[in-house]
This record gives C-alpha cells, structure tokens and sequence, in this order.
C-alpha cells in the first residue's frame, strides 16, 4: 500500500477549504484507504484529505485506545449537526510536526455524515473521538489548531518551523 505524503506547515496548501465529495467511486475509497495507511504509520488517529493535498470534504479516524481492536472510520461530507459542553485537551498534528498545545472544543458532537459508498450517517460521541472529528473538519475548512493559540505563540511556532524547513532543505541539498 503506497503512502501518501503529509503537507506540511507552513504550505498555503493547508489553507484551501475542500469542497464536497460528489463521486463515491473506486478511486475515492482507494483514496480513503490509502489515507488510513498514512495514518497508522504516521501514529496518528486522525487525517484529513487536506492533510494529503486532496482538497474534497472527507478524512479518516480511529481513535480506538492501544491493544484494543482498531476502529477506522471514514466521514465523507461531514457536517457537526449538534454540540454539548466545553474540553480543553492537548491537541497536536501530523501537518504540524514537534508542536502540541491546549485547545477548547465541545465535549460531545453530533455528526452527519456518509460512507464511501455514499450512506448518510449520523453519530454522537465524545472523547477522543469527538476531538479528532473537530480537529478534523477545521482541516477542511483551512483551519489549524495552532490558530486557536495567542499570536505571540503562532509567531514563536512559525519561526521555529521555518528554521525546521530550511533544515530539511539543507539536508537535502547535501543527499544531493
Ligand atoms: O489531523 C491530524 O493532524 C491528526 C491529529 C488528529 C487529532 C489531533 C488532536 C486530537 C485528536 C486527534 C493528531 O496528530 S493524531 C496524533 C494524536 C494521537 C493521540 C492523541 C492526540 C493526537
Ligand atoms: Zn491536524
């Protein structure tokens, strides 16, 4: 299974809002499966099609904990219908290598949302799993986590990602 390769921060590519899915063929599941690859080997619970240079509404979760039964799960077109309570959790992203931060979301959302094969759903939850659904839409919308955060934060996480990216391009400049 090929990985797919994770855009990174500062990349605008970040910053498109995707627009919805209309065509709920092979290649959107083949997408969709090669995404939850990317995801395990990246250790991550959560991704998004932005996260992966596709710009269309859908990511993929498993927010199942460690040693239990892995639960992948994909949200196509999703759409949070209801929201309860307030959480502050530790957020981090796979597009935001190295940085981790508290952020508020509602503790429990209700999501509408369809399947690869194009069947609507809807679905409660809290946890983790209703962090990650939030984590994940903002992609889709050109949101970040680290947006949530105070400007002098931005300012300090940008620099030291920009000092990250020149770094990747030396070393490569030196493989060369
Ligand atoms: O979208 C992503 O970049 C993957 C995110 C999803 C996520 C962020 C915060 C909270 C829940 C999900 C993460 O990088 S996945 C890594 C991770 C693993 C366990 C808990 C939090 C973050
Ligand atoms: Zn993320």
């Amino acid at each position: 299974m090929s990985l797919l390769e994770i855009v990174l921060f500062p990349d605008e590519r970040l910053r498109r809002v995707a627009t919805d899915v209309t065509q709920f063929d092979a290649h959107l599941a083949q997408v969709a499966d090669q995404m939850m690859s990317t995801m395990y080997a990246s250790r991550g619970v959560g991704l998004a099609a932005t996260q992966v240079d596709v710009h269309q509404r859908f990511f993929v979760a498993d927010c199942a904990d460690e040693g239990k039964p892995a639960a992948p799960m994909v949200f196509i077109n999703p759409i949070i219908v209801d929201r309860e309570g307030l959480i502050e959790s530790e957020e981090g992203c796979l597009s935001i290598p190295d940085i981790n931060d508290k952020v508020m979301r509602s503790e429990s959302v209700t999501v509408r949302a369809q399947t690869v094969q194009g069947a609507s759903f809807e679905l409660t939850t809290g946890g983790l799993l209703a962090v990650c659904i939030q984590h994940e839409i903002d992609h889709l919308n050109g949101k970040l986590f680290i947006d949530y955060l105070s400007p002098l934060k931005q300012q300090r996480i940008r620099k030291k990602l920009e000092k990250a990216q020149r770094h990747r391009a030396l070393d490569a400049k030196d493989f060369l």
